[in-house]
């Protein structure tokens, strides 16, 4: 009685006060940070101990609103979507939080009078790298957005010690570091030891007749599995969102005897297999490396995840009926689709639910994102090894299969052909079990995230699904950006403008008013500065490239920029190329006729996947390509190429605003979306793509003009593969002077290169870089004309930033919440 006495009175009052947000008050909560959490005093304060001071004042605030977020929602007993993805590509916090909280002013002013400038301390932090790309970095803009639109959405993921390796390029090459981000203390975590869950492995079944489904699962290896939290600052709004990630308790499984006895290695044997889990993150995207651990990674995730989900359903008090009224649960792609058998296996096994009530409850929660129809990166995960690690979810797994194909065959009278083709289980040696379809047997709504994509899923790889289950399961959500971090932080320029126009900073949350920009396109003055931004984001990246790279670029020269993860099918090798044959036509000309030219700078960056051959050829290439260019003296400054290394989110919040032109020129039908593309023109950048993801879209909302479109169609593309393998055409003339270039050596041992030559026509051309090429110069020249040009740029450029407001990523939030998640939102200070 005395502990909830002091709750009533002194505490209660305590936590309803406003924590004080003028500068004085920051200044001196500083001060303590910095004296009584890591044990500085003014005169020995470096950068990062500034840093580290500063960013746990925010942190205290962000805290604050955390819990007045939660117990909102609890209290009004809100259904909650469990956002689940492997991975989060948060970047750095430490901006975005000031800007949320609308401090940004008042923090500067207090890093002043440290002695330091705001700027530097926000070089201090570490990116947070727990994601490879497009997919990882649309989970971060989601539950920024899901927080900024007041739905109760957390984020549920893993917490890996080593991110997204740190790229070194070495002579040229890629060369992986780890990325040590939990080097310095993190201010944005919390951990939450009290909350943790034995997630178990291995073991065998047993029929028992204690539970009700009949079945136990024994001897199994376990491990506590732990929370920590990283709240996720809004703008605009006092809620705030969550990131739950996972990790292993490990301090227990130390064996003190062994220890004792002198075997070392004995003694931290256990301690090391559970810290093993989370270590690292797998670098691969769009591809399945189909690794054991991997699949233990993603267990252990699915089932620390359930179960916290389980028990905060408990505490509503609520009947099992209405799980699904309570809860949501979006898969991000396969990863987590173990769910969707581990919540099966709590209903039957533990809460003696029959097989048919905890289906219903299932497929009423659950809803998949598909995110790729590359077959290389399509989860399949052999039966022998799932049988070993999850005997139980293996069984689950097979029973769950043989319902579903006993109601197609009562639904749609089929030949065996069909069931096998349609079934869970992929009848190969050994048999393997196909996760995305797992995922759809299990969910009430599957999604593509871009209409194109939408579209080429149900007519192609999950076509007998539809027929199964009728086209209404099937939805398009197109993929969207938060404007917060990709307009309103990286382009504080840019941001000005749009403010001044709107009248205020409604915009940051209301993207789709950014189309006043529009009005002002005949202004004179507005046109003006439009442009100075622009040159002055070009300046900005002109000097990170010459402190990252050591190359000298003219911020004056047009910027095309083509940077994400290498992969072949998003075609770097066709852009290389393509500078390739600028090279050797500006060779051709006269000095005068040189200095006549548009001026470019050529910049790459991304990583390869460590395993990936080619990829990794390519960016060998790239560099081989920009050391002879760069140092060409008859070029000079008409033509750069720059690969800048170590492509992250923060080197991105540099790059974007920069672009005059971005590329996103994946063969048409294999970019599910994209989502740089959207960041890129948001920023007035124009692009250069193809008929492909987003990119459609894009064009559809800014108009055809104001975009450079070529290449073949997405329908067209499986018939010029056949042509390429059987019919060939001949080499297009330009391209074979561009290998004849190579092939002459000046770019270094013509042998190193040839897999790359071999992979971009003939039948080795699977992107068909070949087949695009020539109206793939045909868009750049376009591209030449119109930014000589300059007025014609401006106006595009206008057109472009104004009309993007589809995509920011509170619409595509708002898609889900209505179409898949039905939920409304509510604000905790309405
Ligand atoms: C990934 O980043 C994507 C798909 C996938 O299956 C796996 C990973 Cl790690 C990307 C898509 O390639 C991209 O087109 C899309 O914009 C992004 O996911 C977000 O949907």
């Amino acid at each position: 009685t005395k502990r909830s006495d002091v709750s009533n009175s002194e505490y209660a009052k305590f936590v309803s006060q406003e924590v004080p947000r003028d500068e004085v008050s920051i200044l001196n909560s500083v001060f303590s940070h910095l004296a009584y959490t890591f044990h500085k005093n003014p005169s020995n304060t470096e950068a990062m101990d500034a840093y580290n001071g500063i960013a746990f004042t925010i942190r205290d605030r962000l805290l604050k609103r955390l819990e007045d977020t939660d117990s909102h929602f609890i209290s009004i007993n809100a259904k909650r979507i469990n956002y689940m993805s492997m991975e989060f590509l948060i970047g750095r916090t430490f901006d975005n939080a000031m800007l949320a909280l609308g401090l940004r002013k008042e923090y500067s002013a207090v890093s002043n009078t440290l002695g330091f400038n705001l700027e530097d301390l926000i070089d201090e932090e570490r990116d947070a790298a727990l994601g490879n790309g497009g997919l990882g970095r649309l989970a971060a803009c989601f539950v920024d957005s899901m927080a900024c639109c007041n739905y109760n959405g957390w984020g549920y993921g893993l917490r890996y010690r080593y991110g997204m390796f740190q790229q070194q390029i070495i002579n040229g090459y890629q060369v992986e570091a780890p990325d040590c981000w939990m080097d310095n203390p993190n201010p944005w975590e919390f951990p939450r030891p009290e909350i943790s869950y034995k997630v178990k492995f291995y073991g065998n079944i047993a029929k028992t007749p204690s539970t009700s489904s009949g079945y136990t699962w024994e001897n199994a290896v376990e491990y506590d599995v732990m929370a920590f939290d990283t709240p996720v600052p809004a703008f605009g709004t006092k809620n705030v969102g969550n990131i739950r990630l996972w990790s292993c308790k490990t301090n227990d499984l130390f064996d003190l005897n062994r220890f004792n006895a002198g075997d070392y290695p004995g003694a931290t044997g256990n301690m090391v297999a559970a810290d093993i889990l989370t270590y690292v993150l797998y670098p691969n995207d769009n591809q399945n490396a189909g690794k054991e651990l991997r699949l233990k990674q993603e267990y252990m995730f699915v089932s620390a995840t359930i179960q916290d989900i389980i028990h905060r359903f408990k505490l509503t008090g609520k009947p099992w009926s209405e799980f699904h009224e309570l809860v949501a649960i979006q898969l991000n792609d396969t990863h987590p689709t173990l769910g969707i058998a581990e919540l099966q296996r709590i209903l039957v096994d533990e809460e003696a639910m029959s097989w048919d009530a905890a289906w219903d409850i299932v497929t009423k929660s659950f809803a998949f994102t598909n995110h790729t129809i590359l077959p290389e990166a399509l989860e399949k995960w052999p039966v022998p090894m799932m049988g070993k690690i999850l005997p139980r979810h293996l069984g689950i797994i097979f029973d769950i299969n043989l319902f579903f194909l006993q109601h197609v065959e009562k639904s749609i009278p089929s030949e065996r052909e069909f069931l096998s083709r349609i079934s869970i289980i992929e009848e190969s040696s050994p048999q393997q079990v196909r996760m995305a379809y797992l995922a759809i047997v299990g969910s009430h709504r599957v999604n593509g995230v871009a209409q194109i994509h939408s579209d080429i899923i149900k007519a192609t790889i999950f076509s007998e699904f539809v027929k199964v289950f009728g086209s209404d399961k099937f939805v398009n959500v197109t993929n969207g950006v938060t404007t917060r971090r990709w307009v309103n932080q990286c382009n504080p320029g840019l941001s000005a403008l749009i403010t001044e126009t709107v009248g205020d900073e409604s915009w940051v949350d209301d993207y789709p008013k950014a189309h006043l920009l529009e009005s002002r396109v005949n202004d004179e003055d507005f046109r003006k500065r439009w442009w100075d931004v622009k040159q002055a984001n070009k300046l900005r990246l002109a000097t990170y490239i010459k402190d990252t790279c050591g190359i000298t670029v003219n911020h004056d020269a047009l910027f095309d920029i083509q940077v994400k993860r290498i992969h072949e099918y998003k075609r770097q090798l066709m852009n290389i190329l393509g500078v390739i044959h600028r090279y050797n036509t500006l060779k051709k000309m006269t000095p005068e006729q040189r200095q006549d030219q548009v001026h470019r700078v050529i910049i790459f960056a991304g990583k390869s996947a460590s395993g990936y051959y080619i990829a990794k050829l390519i960016i060998k290439f790239i560099n081989s390509v920009a050391d002879v260019v760069n140092n060409d003296k008859d070029i000079g400054d008409v033509l750069k190429v720059v690969f800048i290394p170590d492509y992250c989110v923060s080197a991105a919040e540099v790059i974007v605003p920069a672009s005059d032109i971005s590329q996103h020129i994946s063969t048409a039908g294999t970019e599910a979306s994209g989502t740089s593309n959207m960041k890129f023109v948001m920023n007035g950048g124009l692009i250069l793509g193809t008929v492909d993801g987003a990119n459609v879209e894009i064009a559809e909302e800014v108009g055809d003009d104001q975009i450079f479109m070529f290449g073949v169609l997405a329908h067209e593309v499986d018939e010029f593969r056949f042509n390429l393998r059987y019919h060939p055409d001949p080499l297009d003339a330009n391209l074979q002077a561009v290998y004849d270039t190579i092939k002459s050596g000046v770019f270094g041992n013509p042998d190193e290169f040839n897999p790359l030559v071999e992979c971009s026509h003939g039948p080795g051309d699977n992107y068909l870089v070949s087949v695009d090429f020539a109206s793939y110069l045909m868009a750049q020249d376009a591209v030449d004309a119109l930014y000589k040009d300059r007025e014609s740029w401006i106006t595009k450029s206008i057109l472009c930033g104004s009309r993007m407001g589809k995509f920011t990523s509170d619409r595509s939030i708002t898609d889900y919440a209505e179409n898949i998640w039905n939920i409304e939102p509510s604000a905790v200070d309405a």
